[in-house]
Parts: C-alpha cells; sequence; structure tokens
C-alpha cells in the first residue's frame, strides 16, 4: 500500500498566530504532499514496498538521496503536525517531565537547548528531541531531511519532538526572524502527544 499523505487533526488556521494559515495550507498541501508522492515513486518495485516509514529509514542506504530526502520528508512532517495543537503550550508533565529534568537540569534549560539547536541548524534542517541509543533524552539537529531514525545521523534513535527549520516552515510570517518563529512554536507544542511517544520510545528500549 501506497503511503499517504495524513489529514491533520486541527483545520489550518487553527495554530494562528503562532503559525499562519497560508504556510500551513503550502507546507502540508503542497510540500508534504511532494514527498509523499515522491517517496511513492521512490519505493515503487522495489523490496521496500510494504515497509512501515521507520523500518525504510532505520535501514536507509543513506547514499539514496531519492529515498533519504523524500522518506525523511515524509516521516519528519507527519510528526511535526503530530507534536502540535491548538490547545498546545506549556510544559510536560510526568514521566517526559522528570525524564527532561534528569537530562537537561530544567525545562527552561531543555528550551534553550532545543532552541539554541534550532536556531543555529545552518540553512534547511530540523531540531530534535530524542531517546537516543541509551535511552537518554538528547537535543540535537541535522541538515536537510535527515532524522534520527537514520543510520550513523546526530542523537540516533527515536525522534519524539521535531521542529522544522526549513524558510518554507516560517518565511510568510517571520520572514528571516526564526529565533521568533521558534519561540512561537514552544505555545503549540502538544506535550501529551511527546509524552506518549517518550512512551513508546523508552518501552520499546526495554524490550
Ligand atoms: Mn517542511
Amino acid at each position: 500500500m501506497a503511503f499517504e499523505l495524513p489529514e491533520l487533526s486541527f483545520a489550518h488556521d487553527a495554530l494562528e498566530p503562532h503559525i499562519d494559515t497560508k504556510t500551513m495550507q503550502i507546507h502540508h498541501g503542497k510540500h508534504h504532499a511532494g514527498y509523499t508522492a515522491k517517496l511513492n515513486a521512490a519505493v515503487a518495485g522495489t523490496d521496500l514496498e510494504g515497509k512501515s516509514i521507520v523500518e525504510i529509514l532505520r535501514g536507509l542506504d543513506m547514499s539514496n538521496g531519492a529515498l533519504r530526502n523524500n522518506g525523511g520528508g515524509y516521516f519528519n512532517h507527519n510528526l511535526f503536525w503530530e507534536v502540535m495543537s491548538p490547545n498546545g503550550g506549556g510544559a510536560p508533565e510526568g514521566e517526559l517531565a522528570s525524564a527532561i529534568n534528569d537530562a537537561f537540569g530544567s525545562f527552561e534549560a531543555f528550551k534553550d537547548a532545543f532552541s539554541a539547536a534550532a536556531a543555529t541548524q545552518f540553512g534547511s534542517g530540523w531540531a530534535w528531541l530524542c531517546v537516543n541509543k541509551e535511552g537518554k533524552l538528547e537535543v540535537c539537529s541535522t541538515p536537510n531531511q535527515d532524522n534520527p531514525l537514520m543510520p550513523g545521523v546526530n542523537c540516533e534513535g527515536t525522534p519524539i519532538l521535531g521542529l522544522d527549520v526549513w524558510e518554507h516552515a516560517y518565511y510568510l510570517n517571520y520572514q528571516n526572524r526564526r529565533p521568533d518563529y521558534i519561540e512561537a512554536f514552544f505555545n503549540v507544542i502538544n506535550w501529551e502527544k511527546v509524552a506518549s511517544l517518550y512512551w513508546s520510545a523508552a518501552v520499546d528500549k526495554k524490550a
């Protein structure tokens, strides 16, 4: 079965004023749709047909540019839409909050580290909060559509929060002010979803 562009769980205007409507429409309807179509073309007729996107990316041949860029783009945006909500913001609770305190010292220190990773990623890429191979939380950034599922990439493991810092993600509303976009993202983070991804990754780790 071919990969499909996921429906958003909220309206295109639901993240206003933090993420504007026009950006959401183009980002989901054009960019993400494009990665989805090109991923399907890259997989069609190969022995990867029928595999999950996580399986494909964990076993990725990094020299396969079409699969790396479009498989990454497909997965990364799926995650991005899931970790945002019109009811988001605030801070995590429970086990995720404890794990963040253990890894970074405090939520504020985590926010500073994540924001710095997003701000200093040169050119296009992503900032991540990740459960790394040792089962510890780690912040990193990656270029282009790479992500921590891919072999040998920064903080290799399972990403549980991702922020798209490609200009197409913020330029219409923020122009060159990437730090303002990063700050705004914290108003829409769906911490309940991130906590459930943390739980799955931690259980996965112990299994
Ligand atoms: Mn994007």
